[in-house]
C-alpha cells in the first residue's frame, strides 16, 4: 500500500481553491499514517467544520465530519469506546481554538491518545474570513477591518501547558519535516498535537499583501524560528521577533494518558 491508497479518489474534484495549502497538509498526514502499517479498518478521521474539516471526506476510512468545535469530543467518545482503534483528527484554527478551545485544553489535559493536525491558516476560512484566535496582530479580516488588535494565541504553547505528550510545530513549506513530526505525533501515546501553518489565498492572503500564493509561502518559511535558534537566543537574553514563530518538535513526554491499550 502506498499513501495514495488512502485517498478517496471517487470524491474529485475537490473543494480547497486554487494554491490552499491543506492538500500539502492531508498528503503529509497520509504519508505519516501510511509508515504505521494500520489497516484501513483501524483507523478513524475525525473533523469538526470549516475547510480543514473537510479533509477526511478525502479519505478512505470510516470518518466523522462533527459540528464545530466538537471534533475533540467525538474522536475521544470513539477513542474510549474502542481502544483499538487509531484515531487522528483534522481542524482549523478557529474550530480548534475558538468554539472548540474548552475541548481542546481539556483533551491535552486529559492527554488522551489522539492526534491532532490543525491547519492553522490565522482565518475562519470557510465562512469568508473572519478573525480567528490565531489571527495576527494588525492583519486584516472580515472582523478586524483596521487591523487585529488582539494578541494572538500560541497554540503549541497552550497544549505545552495543558498537558500533550507531544506537540510539534511546522508549515506547508517544511514538507518533509511534518510528515515526520505527525509519525512522531502518531508514535507517541497520549495526546500529540502537529500545528501547521498554512496559506489561505482566498480568506486571507488578498486581504493581508499576500498577492501570489508563493509570497504568503516563503513568509512563511522567512518567519519560522527553529527550535534550537529560539533556544540559543533565550541563552543570550534576546528576544524573540513579534512577527517570527518557532517550529520544531516543542515538546515530546510521557505523561499518563487515557485510551492507551495495557
Ligand atoms: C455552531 C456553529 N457556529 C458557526 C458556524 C459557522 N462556521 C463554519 S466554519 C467556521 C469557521 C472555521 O474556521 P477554521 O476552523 O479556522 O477553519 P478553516 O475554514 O479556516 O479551515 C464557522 C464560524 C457553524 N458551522 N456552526
Ligand atoms: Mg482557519
Amino acid at each position: 500500500m502506498t499513501f495514495e491508497d488512502w485517498f478517496r479518489k471517487d470524491r474529485l474534484p475537490h473543494i480547497f481553491c486554487a494554491g490552499c495549502g491543506n492538500g500539502t497538509i492531508i498528503n503529509c498526514t497520509l504519508a505519516a499514517v501510511d509508515q504505521m502499517g494500520w489497516k484501513k479498518e483501524e483507523t478513524v478521521f475525525v473533523s469538526g467544520i470549516g475547510c480543514s474539516s473537510r479533509a477526511p471526506g478525502y479519505i478512505m476510512t470510516d470518518s466523522l465530519h462533527t459540528t464545530h468545535g466538537r471534533a475533540l469530543a467525538f474522536a475521544t467518545g470513539v477513542k474510549m469506546a474502542n481502544k483499538n482503534l487509531h484515531v487522528v483528527v483534522f481542524t482549523g484554527d478557529g474550530d480548534l481554538a475558538a468554539i472548540g478551545g474548552n475541548h481542546f485544553i481539556h483533551a491535552c489535559r486529559r492527554n488522551i491518545d489522539l492526534t491532532v493536525v490543525c491547519m492553522n491558516n490565522q482565518i475562519y476560512g470557510m465562512t469568508g474570513g473572519q478573525g480567528s484566535p490565531t489571527t495576527p496582530l494588525k492583519c486584516l479580516s472580515t472582523t478586524t477591518p483596521y487591523g487585529c488588535a488582539e494578541p494572538p494565541f500560541d497554540l503549541c504553547e497552550l497544549a505545552i501547558a495543558a498537558g500533550a505528550n507531544y506537540v510539534s510545530r511546522w508549515t506547508s513549506y517544511h514538507v518533509k519535516e511534518l510528515e515526520k513530526a505527525v509519525l512522531a505525533g502518531l508514535q507517541t501515546p497520549g495526546f500529540s498535537f502537529i500545528e501547521a501553518m498554512t496559506q489561505c489565498p482566498t480568506a486571507f492572503g488578498r486581504r493581508n499583501k499576500f498577492r501570489q500564493v508563493i509570497d504568503h509561502v516563503e513568509y512563511l518559511k522567512a518567519h519560522s524560528l527553529l527550535k534550537a535558534k529560539r533556544d540559543r537566543l533565550f541563552e543570550e537574553g534576546k528576544e524573540i521577533p513579534p512577527d517570527m514563530f518557532v517550529v520544531g518538535e516543542l515538546m515530546r513526554r510521557n505523561r499518563p494518558a487515557m485510551g492507551v491499550l495495557p
